[in-house]
């Protein structure tokens, strides 16, 4: 849907969430009020589960009341101990999930041109402690996952992908959550697909089922009978409600989506110096442009990637600088590992700038950033 107007001082953010028909909303909702089911596991939760394992194209779906949870589910219900190989490129979710789970988070490398982690870089530190590999799909770019996945099974060691970004991907003809030992999903606001607060569990080994679902609901088995240690991450039915309302509309997200990335390109494809990514080239990739990050390179541009957020925002456009700073350099990881370096990543966080992007972003609009962003860089378009 386009917007009727907009001015060239409305303030235009990093995204907006896409909402639903109001009506197919409300007609989910009725039924709340009719069942009183209003959480722990309702109609709608369930039908949601249904619909994204079909969707996925995955055995199981289990939901959870937003991703971080889902992420720290899938490491407990692992049973993991150790270190669990990551990208320190990445929001802190991914790398707190990992260490309030008790274990170690080591930092691999990343690559260049998709900014996921390097297999190699993986290789490299996989030792007797390795519990795990938690590659991040990063703005939807899917991880070299037949290469991670070999390192893996060659050591035995399981693969939980962080997809929190990576909704509606596919890689190999094959949908992104069929990857690794699990995938897990974020279904924020932000998201390409939401359910308001929300996130999902994505797996074929059944087996892990049930350890999911305790951990989700306080360990509880049955009315007496509490089994394990378990927190409480379970979806509510409105979070449903709006994930069933949602889910129709996301191949015309994306293509909405697509669109606005092709109109940044075409509108910043001369200017030197801005690094563009193209995931969709690489064969067997079907993207969901979830984010339009670009490489600020200032020896080229003349202005660093700070400046141009800076002056962006004296524009009143709120780019954002995911994900900066580095996982590793956060106070908290930033004295445990004094002798690691991560050159590709400590240079990428520097240069990255996250642009607006949403369905609902007008062409007038992305050429008004287009625009300020030539004119930032000394440019007449
Ligand atoms: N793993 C990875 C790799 C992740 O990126 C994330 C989350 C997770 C795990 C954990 O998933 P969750 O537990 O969150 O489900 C946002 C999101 O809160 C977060 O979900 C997301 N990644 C992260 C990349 O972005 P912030 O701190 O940037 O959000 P905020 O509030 O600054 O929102 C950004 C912009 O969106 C605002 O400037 C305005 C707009 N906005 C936001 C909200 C919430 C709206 O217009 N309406 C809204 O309701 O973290």
């Amino acid at each position: 849907m386009q917007k009727k107007h907009s001015n060239d001082s409305d303030p235009i953010f990093v995204t907006r969430p896409s909402l639903p028909d109001k009506n197919i909303f409300l007609q989910y909702v009725d039924t709340i009020w009719e069942s009183r089911t209003l959480t722990n596991f309702g109609p709608l939760c369930c039908s949601l589960e249904q619909q994204l394992s079909d969707y996925f194209d995955v055995e199981h779906v289990t939901s959870t009341a937003n991703g971080h949870l889902a992420l720290e589910i899938a490491l407990q219900g692992l049973e993991l101990q150790g270190e669990v190989i990551t990208t320190p490129f990445t929001f802190a979710s991914t790398v707190h999930a990992i260490r309030r789970c008790g274990l170690k988070p080591v930092f691999a490398d990343i690559r260049e041109h998709d900014l996921t982690l390097n297999p190699e870089a993986i290789t490299a530190l996989i030792n007797k402690n390795t519990a795990a590999i938690v590659p991040v799909h990063v703005y939807g770019h899917p991880c070299d996952c037949t290469h991670i996945e070999k390192i893996a099974h060659a050591h035995n060691i399981p693969v939980i992908y962080d997809a929190a970004h990576a909704f509606g991907v596919r890689l190999q003809g094959r949908s992104i959550a069929s990857y690794g030992d699990v995938s897990i999903f974020s279904f924020h606001a932000t998201k390409l697909f939401h359910t308001i607060e929300g996130g999902a569990l994505a797996y074929s080994n059944k087996s892990l089922k049930r350890p999911f679902r305790l951990l989700q609901n306080f360990g509880i088995k049955g009315e007496d009978n509490v089994f394990c240690i378990g927190g409480n991450a379970k979806m509510n039915e409105f979070q449903a409600a709006m994930g069933l309302a949602n889910l129709p509309s996301v191949p015309a997200l994306i293509e909405a989506r697509r669109k606005v990335t092709q109109r940044y390109r075409d509108g910043l494809a001369d200017l030197d110096g801005i690094h563009i990514f193209h995931p969709e080239k690489t064969p067997n990739i079907s993207y969901n442009y979830a984010y339009f990050p670009i490489l600020v390179c200032e020896e080229k541009t003349g202005i660093s990637r700070d400046t141009l957020y800076n002056r962006l925002q004296e524009h009143s456009i709120y780019a954002r600088r995911y994900f900066f700073p580095l996982a590793a350099d956060y106070p908290c990881y930033k004295n445990e590992h004094p002798d690691s370096a991560w050159p590709v990543a400590t240079r990428v966080v520097s240069q990255v700038l996250c642009l607006p992007i949403y369905a609902e972003l007008t062409q007038y609009e992305v050429d008004r950033i287009i625009r300020i962003i030539h004119l930032c860089l000394g440019n007449t378009p």
